[in-house]
């Protein structure tokens, strides 16, 4: 018994294993030698060597069990270990994926924003003219609603020409004070060398009692951003209209390409126009049921950003998907 026990415990493989297994329990095996032997014992030894073989057969059953556990976890640690990846290994290839150059100028828009205690908010891009057009003091047969502009489906429904709609569901959805900003896609019937039909934008609203809220507050916080953005650039307001907005100013900062000398990218005039902006107009608080509140509002275009951040000339190329140039923002 103590030879066989040692045997099963010395096996190499789950084949030795099997051949210790058939040496014990086999036809021609050791138990079945010595429970033939029984035959020859006396009346009052037969049970108890009976007793006796079966709790040896009990014991090699559990032993054999034990050792093929312990050898069919061997062999599956070494399939796993032949299988195994060196990740560390050095790699000659270099597919390391990176964030698109859009995504990552709205990235670093929404963290100035989110720092500022703006909340970020979402909307359809499927719109109806209401929140596209009317509540924002565009009224019926104003231009911008032209089907030259906008995309229309058939049942009075539109895709949003801004993400202003956002704005106006925030406003109908919670009292004021607001502070948020709405980045997103938005889409318009464009499409040349400066222009794509789609593109993305953030817009920003901050509402509050009336009186607290000034073209000063605007000011300081665009001003702010554009340094958070462009380091140090000169910034001017410029008088502007938007139906949206009263007074209206558009925001250009000093040529980041020619530091305002005058060059191609800002034909000659030493300033880029980055942003428009404005006090909300009383017609859109009146509009979402807003009373004794002022506001402003302000909007960017996110490739317009990224094309002046990472110097990518042709607007068209953000949208083409060339690994060539996405490879250039790893
Ligand atoms: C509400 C009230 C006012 C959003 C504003 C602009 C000025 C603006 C353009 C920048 C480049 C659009 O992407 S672009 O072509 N936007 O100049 N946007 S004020 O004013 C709002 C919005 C919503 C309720």
């Amino acid at each position: 018994m103590e030879e066989w026990i040692k045997k099963i415990a010395e096996a190499l493989d789950l084949e030795e294993l099997e051949k210790i297994r058939i040496a014990i329990f086999g036809k021609k095996g050791i138990l079945a030698k010595e429970f033939a032997k029984l035959k020859t014992l006396s009346n009052e030894e037969k049970p108890k060597v009976a007793k006796e073989l079966n709790e040896v057969k009990i014991k090699f059953n559990e032993l054999i069990a034990k050792k093929r556990d312990e050898l069919e976890k061997k062999v599956l640690d070494e399939e796993l270990k032949k299988d195994e990846i060196d990740v560390s290994l050095f790699s000659p290839y270099n597919n390391k994926g990176a964030l698109h150059p859009v995504q990552d100028t709205l990235d670093r828009i929404i963290e100035y924003f989110v720092s500022m205690n703006f909340s970020i908010e979402t909307g359809p891009l499927v719109e109806d003219d209401f929140h596209n057009f009317e509540a924002l003091n565009l009224p019926k047969y104003h231009p911008a609603r032209d089907m030259q502009d906008t995309f229309y489906f058939k049942d009075e429904k539109l895709l949003r020409t801004h993400t202003s709609p956002v704005q106006i569901r925030t406003m109908q959805k919670h009292k004021p004070p607001i502070r948020m900003i709405s980045p997103g896609a938005v889409f318009r019937r464009d499409f040349d060398l400066t222009h794509t039909p789609m593109f993305h934008q953030v817009e920003g609203l901050l509402v509050d009692k009336k009186g607290e809220v000034s073209f000063a507050n605007l000011k300081y916080i665009l001003s702010d951003f554009l340094h958070h953005m462009f380091g140090e650039v000169d910034i001017r307001y410029r008088p502007s209209f938007f139906p949206f907005t009263e007074p209206s100013a558009e925001v250009d900062i000093s040529c980041i390409f020619c530091k305002g000398k005058g060059c191609r990218v800002c034909s000659q005039t030493g300033w880029l126009e980055v942003l428009g902006c404005g006090m909300v107009d009383p017609n859109v608080f009146e509009a979402v049921g807003y009373k004794e509140v002022s506001g402003y509002a302000f909007g960017l275009g996110v490739e317009r950003f990224a094309m002046l951040i990472h110097k990518i000339p042709d607007l068209r190329s953000l949208f083409e998907g060339d690994l060539r140039l996405l490879e250039q923002f790893r």
